[in-house]
């Protein structure tokens, strides 16, 4: 499709406002919010990754384009969220201690409040003592960690150690480009999720 096309484009070359104006267009149009995630700015952001990955882009190109793309999501994330007029449960995220990345965890907020829950971020860089605070003030009925570094993943299982006498308030999501199944199951996390989209059926169904 031309308009998602021309969103990537715009996302890959770190033009904000070409990404805002062409997602609130793509929006007008009817295209469903989700499509414009999925297949615009997720799908540019992972040709970027790729990009980063064989050296054809650095750093500063790397971080253009995470803010267009955050522009975009201030595009679409209303009508996102308008989908949410009922609260299904509240989950609480955050990135974990030592770990900076935040574009996907701010993909898998956005999904969920599209998806009608509400969503406490603690947002990057965020210690076992403060999740295990959080829930204490919260009460959410999911803790979601992410995670992007093999060397930050380990952190996910402090975190999920601290919450050892919550466990029967709340459910554990984890996730993030290091994290499988198997490693979730190693440290005793309810639930694993690859991606935002499937993020928001974990929930759903952890939420029961
Ligand atoms: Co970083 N970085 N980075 N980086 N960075 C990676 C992750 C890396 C793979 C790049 C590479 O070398 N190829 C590599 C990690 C290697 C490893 O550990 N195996 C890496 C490195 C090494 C580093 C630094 C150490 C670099 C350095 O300084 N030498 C440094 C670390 C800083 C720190 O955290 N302490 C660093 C810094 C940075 C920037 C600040 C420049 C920037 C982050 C900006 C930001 O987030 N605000 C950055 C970026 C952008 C990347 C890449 C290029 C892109 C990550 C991204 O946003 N992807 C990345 C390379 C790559 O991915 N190919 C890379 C798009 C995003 C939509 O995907 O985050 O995977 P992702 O999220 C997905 C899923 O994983 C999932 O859903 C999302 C959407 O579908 N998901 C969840 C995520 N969290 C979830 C939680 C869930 C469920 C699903 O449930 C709770």
């Amino acid at each position: 499709m031309k308009i998602l096309d021309e969103i990537k484009e715009a996302l890959m070359k770190g033009d904000a406002n070409q990404v805002r104006e062409q997602a609130a267009k793509a929006v007008a149009e009817g295209l469903d919010p989700v499509t414009i995630i999925n297949d615009g700015f997720i799908t540019a952001m992972s040709i970027i990754g790729t990009k980063f990955k064989n050296n054809e882009v650095y750093v500063p190109e790397v971080l253009v384009a995470a803010r267009a793309m955050h522009a975009g999501m201030d595009a679409v994330k209303p009508f996102l969220a308008g989908d949410a007029l009922q609260e299904k449960g509240t989950v609480l995220i955050g990135t974990v201690k030592g770990d900076l990345h935040d574009i996907g965890k701010n993909l898998v907020i956005i999904m969920l409040q599209g998806g009608g829950f509400k969503v406490v971020d603690l947002g990057i860089d965020v210690s076992a003592e403060k999740f295990v605070e959080a829930v204490k003030e919260n009460k959410p009925d999911v803790v979601a960690i992410s995670a992007l570094l093999t060397s930050t993943i380990i952190n996910m299982k402090g975190v999920i150690e601290g919450l050892a006498d919550y466990r029967d308030q709340v459910k554990i999501i984890v996730g993030g480009a290091p994290v499988t199944q198997d490693f979730a199951d190693k440290i005793g996390a309810d639930a694993y999720a690859p991606d935002a989209a499937s993020a928001v059926e974990k929930v759903r169904e952890l939420v029961g």
